[in-house]
C-alpha cells in the first residue's frame, strides 16, 4: 500500500466511514498527488438512483413539516461536527483532489461557513407583505420548501459545492441527492457519514434526508430526468450544462447551472503594481488553476505592460510546486492526465495563435511517474484568440494589452463565459466604470482583488455560458423553496381585483 493509500484509509476510518464503502468497488480513486489507486468504491445505476430519489422524496415529506429553525439545529450541529474533522476531512481533500493543505482547509472552512449561514437563514425565510389594491384584504408571500435536489459537482471542489447547496436545501426543507464526481467519491462518503452520524443523533430527522449515488454519466443523467426533483443543481463543464438544462427544462423543473468561467482581469494604469502581482498569482495558479473562479486572462495597459509582465514571468519560474502534504508547496498536481493532455494541447494552439509561452511543462515526473505537476503557464497573446476564449482547466494564464478602457471592457466581455471578473486600478471612475452596468458582464465583479476566492456570504455564479445559477449566500436560497402569494379576505363583500364587476342579477 502507499503512503497516500495508507493514510487516506486511516483519515477515513476516523471520519466514519466503513471499509466496505471504498474497498473491492468497481471504480479505482486515484490521488493526484503520485497516481496510487487510495479506494475502490462501489458504483451505483439508474435503478439504485431511481430507488435514491424514492428515499428522499419520503425524506422530504417528513421534513418538510419541521419548523425551519429546528431543521437549522440539524445544519448547526453538523457545523460542529465538521469543526471536530476539519483536519482530516481537509487532508481527504488533499489526498483525493491534490489541493495543497491550507486549501484543503480552506475548503473545509467554506463548508463550516455555509453551516453557520444557513442557521442564520433558518429564522429568516422572510417573504413580503405586499399592498393590495382591495379593502378589507392582505397580501403576503411565503416561502414553503421545494422538494428532493439533485445536487452534481465537480472534482475540484469536492465537499464545499455539495455543501453550499446541501445546507441551504436542509434548512429550507429539502430532501439531498448528491452525485459527486467519479474522480472525488472519497470526500463524498466522508462528508455523507458525518452527516450521517449527526443526523442520526437528532430527533425528528427523518432517515436519508441525504442521499448519495456515485457513478458515471448515466447516474447523473437519471437523477436529471427524474421528474421527482424540481431543482437539479449542477456544477460543471458548459458541455455538461448543455445537456442537463434542456432535459431539466423538458420536464419543467428547475436548474440552477454552474458551469465554465474564463475569468479576466484588467490591470489599469494606476494599479498598485505590488498588490496586483500578488492577486494574480494567487488566482492564477492556486488550486493549479483549477477553481472555475481561476484567472485565466489578464488585460494589462500598455504603460504597466512592461513592468507587470516580466516580473510575473519571473514569479512562474519560481513557484515551488510538489506535493500538497508538504509544506512550503503551493501548487499542487492537476487532478490526472486528462488534464494534462488539454493544458498541453491548449498550449500548442496559443503557440500556433501567436503566443508566447513561458513555462507550462511537465515536472517532477521522475519522482511521481504516475502523476501530473506542471508548471503554470504564462501565455504572451498578441490579441484574444480563439484559444484565450475557451476555457481549459489548467493553470495558464493568457496576458494581453490594452490601450483605453473601453477596448479592455469590450475585451473583458467579448468571451462566452460570465462568471468572475476583476479591475486592479486606484481610480475611482475606472473602478466604478467596470462595476456599472456598461462593465463586466460576470455575476462575480471585484476591484482591487482576484477573481477567486469568493466568500461564502455573497451570491456565486455567473452569467452566459456560465449558467445563470446563483448558489450559498444573499438570496440564493430562494432557489430552493417554491413561492405561494397568498390573498386573505377579512372582510364581508367580495370586491374583485382590477375594479371587476361581476354581479349576479336578483
Ligand atoms: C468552483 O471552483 O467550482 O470562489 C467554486 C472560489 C471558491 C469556490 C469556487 N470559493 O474560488
Amino acid at each position: 500500500m502507499t503512503d497516500t493509500a495508507a493514510e487516506a484509509a486511516a483519515v477515513l476510518d476516523r471520519l466514519g466511514v466503513p471499509r466496505a464503502a471504498y474497498t473491492g468497488g468497481d471504480l479505482p480513486v486515484r490521488s493526484p498527488i503520485d497516481g496510487a489507486v487510495i479506494g475502490r468504491v462501489p458504483t451505483h445505476g439508474p435503478a439504485d438512483v431511481a430507488a435514491a430519489v424514492g428515499r428522499a422524496a419520503a425524506a422530504f415529506a417528513a421534513w418538510r413539516p419541521v419548523p425551519a429553525p429546528q431543521r437549522g439545529e440539524l445544519v448547526r450541529r453538523y457545523g460542529e461536527a465538521l469543526r471536530a474533522h476539519k483536519a482530516d476531512l481537509g487532508r481527504l481533500v488533499s489526498l483525493e483532489a491534490g489541493k495543497i493543505v491550507q486549501e484543503g482547509l480552506g475548503e473545509v472552512q467554506e463548508m463550516i461557513d455555509i453551516c453557520d449561514f444557513a442557521v442564520g437563514l433558518s429564522r429568516q425565510l422572510y417573504g413580503l407583505t405586499i399592498a393590495t389594491e382591495r379593502p378589507g384584504h392582505r397580501m403576503m408571500e411565503t416561502w414553503h420548501p421545494l422538494g428532493p435536489v439533485a445536487v452534481v459537482t465537480a472534482f475540484n471542489f469536492p465537499v464545499a459545492v455539495w455543501s453550499w447547496n446541501a445546507m441551504l436545501a436542509f434548512v429550507c426543507g429539502d430532501s439531498v441527492v448528491w452525485k459527486p464526481s467519479e474522480k472525488t467519491p472519497l470526500t463524498a462518503l466522508a462528508c455523507h457519514a458525518l452527516f450521517e452520524r449527526t443526523a442520526a443523533a437528532i430527533e425528528g430527522v427523518p432517515a436519508h434526508l441525504s442521499n448519495l449515488v456515485i457513478g458515471a454519466r448515466d447516474v447523473g443523467m437519471a437523477l436529471v430526468d427524474d421528474a421527482r426533483m424540481p431543482l437539479v443543481s449542477a456544477t460543471g463543464s458548459t458541455r455538461m450544462g448543455r445537456e442537463v438544462a434542456p432535459r431539466v427544462a423538458a420536464r419543467f423543473g428547475r436548474a440552477i447551472l454552474e458551469l465554465g468561467g474564463n475569468n479576466g482581469m484588467i490591470v489599469a494604469p494606476s494599479a498598485d503594481l505590488a498588490l496586483a502581482e500578488r492577486g494574480i498569482t494567487f488566482a492564477a495558479v492556486g488550486t493549479c488553476g483549477q477553481r472555475c473562479t481561476t484567472l485565466r486572462r489578464i488585460i494589462v495597459h500598455e504603460g504597466v505592460y512592461d513592468r507587470l509582465v516580466p516580473r510575473l514571468a519571473s514569479i512562474w519560474g519560481r513557484l515551488p510546486i510538489g506535493s500538497p502534504l508538504e509544506a512550503g508547496t503551493l501548487i499542487g498536481p492537476l487532478i490526472d492526465a486528462a488534464a494534462f493532455e488539454a493544458m498541453q494541447k491548449a498550449l500548442a494552439q496559443a503557440r500556433a495563435e501567436g503566443g508566447t509561452v513561458h513555462g507550462g511543462g511537465r515536472t517532477l515526473a521522475d519522482r511521481w511517474p504516475d502523476a501530473r505537476y506542471v508548471a503554470p503557464a504564462l501565455v504572451e497573446m498578441p490579441a484574444q484568440s480563439a484559444i484565450v476564449a475557451r476555457e481549459t482547466f489548467a493553470p495558464i494564464l493568457y496576458v494581453m494589452r490594452y490601450r483605453d478602457l473601453d477596448e479592455a471592457i469590450a475585451m473583458h466581455n467579448a468571451v462566452p463565459q460570465g462568471l468572475a471578473s476583476s479591475i486592479f486600478t486606484t481610480d475611482l471612475r475606472e473602478a466604478e466604470r467596470f462595476m456599472s452596468a456598461a462593465g463586466s458582464d460576470c455575476g462575480i465583479v471585484n476591484v482591487n482583488i482576484g477573481p477567486s476566492g469568493a466568500e461564502i456570504g455573497g451570491a456565486f455564479g455567473g452569467e452566459k455560458e456560465t449558467g445563470g445559477g446563483r448558489e450559498s449566500g444573499s438570496d440564493a436560497w430562494k432557489g430552493y423553496m417554491r413561492r405561494a402569494t397568498n390573498t386573505i379576505n377579512y372582510s364581508t363583500a367580495l370586491p374583485l381585483a382590477q375594479g371587476i364587476r361581476f354581479e349576479i342579477d336578483g
